[in-house]
């Protein structure tokens, strides 16, 4: 695929997202045969234009990692992408609804690294040895396609939907912590919506950010020392609206919660 293509694409996403304006998916006409690896380029295409815009990476996401989602998006693998500076809405804040297109929320883990972890052949109990401390997280998924309609490579393009995360202000050291034994709801206006457990992320958090830095040292990257890594959603996906409060309770590691405006 030529650079001046990827560019394109690459800015229809970033233009969709700024004008909070939901678009068609790149396969319906713009590149029909999109891969994975021309999907990834324009992930990394976007990334580059928001650093260059002064935007920070907070730390890469994993996405897709419930064993359902991969099934019903006929992959065996999750996908990544980046949350930046901008996306962190404070603990107990406020979401603005006209910021975004169609928001949904998912509860997830986020790990933060006191070391780097570079794979491959990288293993879940590694990354907890090299995990400062882990965090309740809500996650904010936007996709800047109509309905949520999309391939794995639209999606993958489209920088996983990462559009906003709201971190806990609960930091734990993962020592002694079971993971994938956590228990977590998913309430809105005190209503709860979802639950799960920790292991509906590859059987274990640890294992979504193994994963990751495997994925990652395929294209010579590692996950780095400071990264803060959302590591899937714990339950599925909810749409939100102007005037929710929603709540994210984490069994021995907290919540996080934030209105909607
Ligand atoms: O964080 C995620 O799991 C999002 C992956 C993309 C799928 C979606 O937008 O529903
Ligand atoms: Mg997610």
């Amino acid at each position: 695929m030529a650079g001046a293509d990827i560019k394109k694409i690459a800015d229809y996403l970033v233009t969709a997202e700024k004008e909070k304006r939901e678009v068609k998916k790149v396969t319906a006409s713009l590149k029909p045969d999109l891969s994975v690896e021309e999907a990834y380029a324009i992930q990394q295409e976007i990334v580059n234009m928001k650093i260059n815009e002064g935007h920070r990476i907070i730390g890469p996401k994993m996405g897709l990692t419930s064993f359902a989602k991969m099934k019903q998006m006929k992959v065996n693998e999750p996908i990544y992408g980046y949350v930046f500076d901008y996306m962190v809405i404070n603990n107990g804040g406020a979401l603005p609804f006209h910021d975004l297109i169609h928001p949904k929320v998912e509860a997830e883990i986020a790990f933060v690294l006191k070391e780097d972890i570079e794979g491959p052949g990288v293993n879940g109990a590694q990354v907890l040895a090299k995990t400062d401390y882990v965090m309740p997280a809500l996650e904010i998924i936007d996709s800047r396609y109509e309905n949520f309609d999309f391939t794995l490579p639209d999606v993958i393009a489209d920088n996983a939907s990462t559009s906003r995360v709201v971190f806990g202000t609960s930091l734990k050291k993962p020592e002694g912590l079971e993971l994938d034994l956590v228990g977590s709801t998913l309430s809105i206006n005190g209503e709860i919506k979802e639950l799960g457990a920790g292991a509906a992320v590859l059987g274990h958090p640890a294992h979504s950010v193994a994963l990751l830095a495997n994925m990652l040292s395929r294209k010579g990257q590692k996950l780095r020392a400071g990264d803060v890594i959302l590591t899937g959603g714990i339950t599925s996906a909810v749409l939100i609206n102007k005037g929710d409060y929603v709540t994210g309770k984490f069994d021995g590691l907290g919540e996080a919660s934030f209105h909607v405006v």
